[in-house]
């Protein structure tokens, strides 16, 4: 009795001992910068971590496409309404590369469309702002996709293979995004009296929204430590929101618009411009599903998914067919 108890003691020790080999040796690889790619091992934790954050980002790609398409049939000239359609199908384009992305984790695009209809799982609080302007698409633009590629830079660089390459195409395609949106308010900003103070109310409303994109102050973002440890994050949300404020307020300026902000300025000593305090009550109420369109994107995505479902069986139908008539062409071969 006291042997087996003594020999199943040691099994569990060294069962621990070569778990704990496992991670000091898959922590080595991250610190000397080698990716983890889909087949490697990895621990759980990091795995689930990446399946929230990837999936997170492919839902606000895919929810991220009502407030612009909101104005698709209303845009102001064919030329607009072109490119805005293209920035949406590349918004379209970029959430389903990162369920590819997710799907690499073991986990199905269904299942995880499954959790955003049954709002369990969250997509950016951006996109739960109501687009009330022409001028909206043109903040977008600028702002939020600005923001986006503050965040998505780093991510080219992050430690997981599959999600780091999908980053580099969608921050060259967000890249172009940001300047057709700065165009937009460009044109605005020096348009009529009308047109400009369109632009300035825009940006009065996306301001602060924008800057609660980069997530909870540092102090209270659960996840940053982890994530900064196994170099899926690179910068923490407070530095990568200060980035964005020192490159956004002068943009402004040269549009000769005012950033909504009384207490902004510009710290000489740290070269930073300075912002008032955030308002993060307002943060996490949209976050838990308060915010003013919460209700209207989710009812909206499941209409679209309900409607869409003729679509998805058909290519599936497609696709059977397809496969049949090439295994019947190998038979007839043979
Ligand atoms: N909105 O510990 P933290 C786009 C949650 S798409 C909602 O700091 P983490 C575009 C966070 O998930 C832009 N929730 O978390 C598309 C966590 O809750 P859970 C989307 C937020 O992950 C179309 C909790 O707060 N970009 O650009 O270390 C048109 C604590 O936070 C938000 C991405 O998804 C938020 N803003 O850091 C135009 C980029 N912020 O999960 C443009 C990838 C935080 O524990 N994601 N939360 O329930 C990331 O880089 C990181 O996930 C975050 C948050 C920086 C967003």
């Amino acid at each position: 009795m006291y042997t087996q108890a003594l020999s199943v003691e040691n099994q569990t020790d060294q069962c621990a001992s070569e778990e704990q080999e496992k991670l000091r040796r898959f922590q080595g690889r991250i610190d000397g910068e080698n990716r983890i790619e889909a087949m490697d091992w990895m621990p759980e934790a990091y795995r689930r971590t990446l399946v929230r954050q990837i999936s997170q980002h492919a839902h606000s790609e895919i929810i991220g496409m009502q407030p612009e398409g909101n104005w698709l049939t209303r845009a102001p000239s064919l030329k607009r309404k072109l490119q805005l359609l293209a920035k949406i199908q590349d918004e379209a384009g970029h959430g389903l590369y990162l369920y590819s992305a997710a799907e690499t984790l073991g986990v199905s695009r269904e299942e995880l469309i499954d959790q955003l209809h049954a709002q369990k799982a969250k997509y950016s609080s951006i996109f739960n702002y109501p687009t009330l302007t022409w001028a909206d698409i043109g903040a977008i633009g600028w702002l939020v996709d600005g923001a986006a590629i503050m965040n998505q830079i780093p991510l080219c660089r992050c430690s997981y293979g599959p999600y780091a390459r999908a980053m580099v195409l969608i921050c060259k395609e967000e890249s172009f995004h940001q300047r057709q949106g700065y165009e937009i308010m460009m044109t605005l900003a020096r348009g009529s009296p009308e047109q400009r103070e369109m632009a300035q109310e825009s940006l009065n409303r996306w301001w602060w929204p924008c800057l609660m994109m980069f997530g909870p102050s540092d102090r209270d973002s659960q996840h940053s430590d982890q994530s900064t440890q196994w170099k899926i994050k690179r910068f923490s949300n407070d530095e990568l929101r200060q980035k964005f404020i020192d490159a956004t307020v002068p943009q402004a300026h040269f549009l000769d618009l005012t950033i909504p902000d009384p207490d902004l300025k510009f710290d000489e000593p740290t070269k930073h411009w300075q912002t008032g305090p955030i308002d993060w009550d307002e943060f996490w109420r949209v976050v838990k599903g308060e915010g003013p369109c919460n209700r209207q994107r989710i009812a909206a995505k499941r209409k679209a998914h309900e409607e869409g479902a003729w679509v998805r069986e058909a290519a599936m139908a497609h696709a059977q067919k397809r496969r049949e008539r090439a295994a019947a062409a190998k038979v007839a071969a043979e």
